[in-house]
């Protein structure tokens, strides 16, 4: 048996600070009418693929950081990319910022959405793992507000039965935390879409640059995907956007853990991989076969606990 589905890798090379929504989608539709030539049936777009990277910058006003977010979705904006991924037929991951009314609150979430081949959208995920820092920072080489700008997802790591597999999400910085990929692993995932925005040097130890930053992407997406039996598309914006480096490295891991394709500029550039949903399966029946494996009476630290405890 197989359940074959071409995906797509959008890269997104970078988008700066001044360029329009519109801009940005219009790069978008330009990769998946190469997604539509390769025969794809659904195409993985970065996290934060609407705008540049922006808690980078700290902006006091909020009505000045209001423009980066979605209040809606599909909205005028992404019109185009909704219409014409609906006629090729291709379903898709897209990452936003989402500005929600909830409760009589105004809530702020990094979030992705799942759409399927007919346009609808099927799921929706808010980011869970926000890294960075809640405050304008001097100490650091470049700020990374996520805390400031987004609260923490809400909503946990569902997955979705559609276009003939099970698909989840999640967003950059979860892919370092194997928690990510259990969590829907337990559930049976089939395929994760992620999409991320990684700088190509840390701010707080400047010495580690963009090689080390990509094996420690590769290695956690690489990793998720054996340890569950999924495949894992772990798509960048990169490049220098407002002169700061994004790292690029996009790629699609078979369950194996091995990688299928890899991104080889820092540009707009599509990675394409003939992935057999199928595939799965040998590794959840025998190595990975959760029920017959795993000894969860061992592992209460894991949900009991947040910081480390060390021994007496
Ligand atoms: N956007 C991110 O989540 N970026 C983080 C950086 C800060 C390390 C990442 O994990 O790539």
């Amino acid at each position: 048996m197989s359940r074959l589905i071409k995906v797509g890798g959008a890269q997104l090379g970078p988008i700066q600070r001044d360029e329009s929504k519109s801009s940005a989608v219009s790069r978008m539709v330009a990769l998946l009418d190469q997604a539509h030539a390769e025969g794809c049936g659904f195409v993985v777009f970065p996290e934060l693929a609407l705008t540049t990277f922006f808690p980078r910058h700290y902006i006091e006003n909020s009505d000045e950081f209001r423009a980066f977010y979605e209040q809606e979705m599909p909205n005028p904006d992404v019109k185009p990319l909704f219409e014409k991924a609906a006629e090729y037929g291709i379903g898709f991951y897209l990452g936003y910022a989402e500005v929600a009314r909830e409760d009589d609150e105004t809530r702020y979430f990094n979030t992705s959405i799942l759409v399927d081949q007919t346009g609808k959208i099927v799921g929706k995920y808010r980011k869970v793992h926000l890294p960075g820092h809640a405050e304008y920072d001097p100490e650091r080489t470049f700020q990374h507000l996520e805390k400031y700008y987004f609260e923490p997802g809400d909503v946990g790591f569902p997955v979705w039965r559609t276009m003939d597999g099970i698909f989840g999400m999640c967003l950059c910085n979860d892919r370092r935390w194997p928690e990510t990929y259990r969590v829907m692993g337990l559930q049976g995932v089939e395929f994760v879409a992620l999409g991320y925005n990684t700088p190509a040097t840390n701010s707080q130890k400047p010495e580690e640059g963009p090689e080390e930053r990509l094996f420690h992407s590769d290695l956690s997406v690489q990793a998720g995907a054996y340890q569950n039996a999924t495949f894992v598309a772990a798509i960048a914006k990169a490049g220098v956007e407002d002169g700061n480096h994004l790292i690029g490295g996009s790629i699609i891991v078979h369950p194996s853990g091995q990688i299928m394709a890899r991104a080889e500029t820092e540009d707009d550039e599509l990675i394409v991989a003939e992935c057999d949903l199928d595939d799965t399966v040998f590794y959840k029946k025998t190595i990975f076969d959760f029920a017959r494996h795993r000894r969860p009476e061992h592992y209460g630290r894991i949900v009991d606990q947040t910081g480390v405890i060390l021994p007496e």
